[in-house]
C-alpha cells in the first residue's frame, strides 16, 4: 500500500474507532474485520456449512455462467469487467475462466479494501488463467468510485457479490447503488448479490457458529485496536452475540462486555469504562426479498433486468441497468 494512502487509512480509522467507542451505545464498524487475519478468518467463515451464502452463489454463477457472460458481454466486444470486494474471487474464477474460455475480450479490475487479499488473488490468477488482463485496485468502494467513474469510453460490468450491500442499511445502501448508477452508463451492468430472507434460525446460525469462527472474525476489530492503536481489550472478557429480526430483515452482530471493564487505547489518548452486559454493535447483515430489492433499485435510479437463484431461494443474483 502507498505510504499517503497507508496514513489516510489508518487516520480515518482512529477518528471512527474514538467516535465509536466514545458513542452511547457503543459502535464499531465491520469495515475494519479486514486485516491479514480478518481475511484469514473471513475465507474460513465462507468454508463453514453455515454460512450458506457462499455456496448459493457459487451454485448460481456455476449453474447460469453461460447466461450470465453472454448478458455481461451484450453485442460489445470489449468491457471491463470491475469486481468491488474482490477477496479471493473464488465464484469469479468461474466466471473468469468461462470468459476466458469463450475468447471474450475483457480486462478483470477486482477492487479489494485488503491489499493482502489483492496481492494473493493476483498470484492465484497468474497461475490459474495466465491469459487474463488484471489491473487490481487497492481502496473502499467509495475512493475508488472515482476510479470507476473514469473509465468512460469502454463498456463497464461491476460485480457486488457476497451480499456485501448487506452490510449498509438501508440509507448508506441507497447512497451507495446511486453512486455505482452514476459512475454507470446506458449500456453498463451492475450484477450484485442479496442474500434473501428465510427461516431466521438458518441466519441465526451462520452467524452464530459453534465453532467460534464468527466470534473470532468478530473480536478480530478489538485485536486489530491492540495491534494498530496500542489498546488492551481483552477478548475473553466480551461475548459475541448475534441478534436476527425477521420482520426487518436485519442480522445483527454485538459484542456484549462480560463485565465491568476499563480498556485503555494509547494512540487514541483514550480510556473507556465498560459497564457489565454493556454492548458494542459492530455488524449488520440484511437480508432481502424481491420487494426491498425493488425499492432499493428504484431509489437509485436502476432498473433488474434478469435475476437468478439458488434452489431453496436463499440467495439471489441481480443484474441492474440504468
Ligand atoms: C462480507 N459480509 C457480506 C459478511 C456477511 O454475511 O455479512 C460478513 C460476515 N460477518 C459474519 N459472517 C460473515
Amino acid at each position: 500500500m502507498q505510504e499517503k494512502t497507508r496514513t489516510i487509512t489508518i487516520s480515518k480509522f482512529k477518528e471512527e474507532v474514538y467516535a465509536g467507542l466514545t458513542a452511547n451505545p457503543k459502535y464499531l464498524s465491520s469495515k475494519y474485520f479486514y486485516d491479514t487475519k480478518g481475511d484469514k478468518i473471513f475465507q474460513d467463515i465462507m468454508a463453514m456449512p453455515e454460512y450458506y451464502l457462499t455456496d448459493c452463489e457459487y451454485d448460481i454463477i456455476e449453474k447460469n455462467k453461460k447466461k450470465i457472460a453472454a448478458l455481461f458481454a451484450g453485442d460489445s466486444n470489449n468491457f471491463n469487467l470491475i469486481e468491488l470486494g474482490a477477496g479471493d474471487g473464488k465464484k469469479t474464477k468461474i466466471l473468469l475462466k468461462h470468459m476466458v474460455k469463450s475468447k471474450l475480450d475483457f480486462k478483470y479490475l477486482p477492487i479489494d479494501i485488503s491489499q493482502n487479499a489483492l496481492n494473493q488473488l493476483e498470484k492465484a490468477l497468474q497461475i490459474e488463467i495466465p491469459s487474463l488482463k488484471t489491473e487490481p485496485l487497492q481502496g473502499t468502494y467509495l475512493e475508488t468510485l472515482d476510479t470507476i467513474n473514469s473509465i468512460r469510453d469502454t463498456k463497464k460490468v461491476i460485480l457486488f457479490l457476497g451480499s456485501n450491500v448487506g452490510n449498509l442499511l438501508h440509507p448508506q445502501a441507497v447512497l451507495f447503488l446511486q453512486n455505482i448508477q452514476k459512475a454507470m452508463k446506458k449500456d453498463d451492468i451492475f450484477f450484485v448479490g442479496f442474500d434473501q430472507k428465510k427461516n431466521p434460525q438458518t441466519i441465526l446460525d451462520a452467524y452464530n457458529d459453534e465453532t467460534g469462527i464468527t466470534e473470532a472474525f468478530n473480536k478480530n476489530i478489538l485485536m486489530r485496536i491492540n495491534a494498530e492503536l496500542k489498546g488492551n481489550f481483552v477478548a475473553d472478557n466480551f461475548l459475541h452475540w448475534e441478534v436476527y429480526d425477521p420482520e426487518t430483515g436485519t442480522a445483527k452482530s454485538y459484542l456484549v462486555s462480560k463485565k465491568a471493564q476499563t480498556v485503555t487505547i494509547k494512540d487514541l489518548d483514550l480510556t473507556i469504562f465498560l459497564k457489565p452486559w454493556e454492548t458494542i454493535h459492530t455488524e449488520i447483515s440484511q437480508k432481502y426479498d424481491d420487494e426491498v430489492v425493488s425499492w432499493l433499485a428504484k431509489e437509485s435510479g436502476l432498473k433488474i433486468i434478469e435475476q437468478f437463484s439458488d434452489e431453496k431461494k436463499y440467495y439471489k443474483n441481480y443484474a441492474l441497468k440504468k
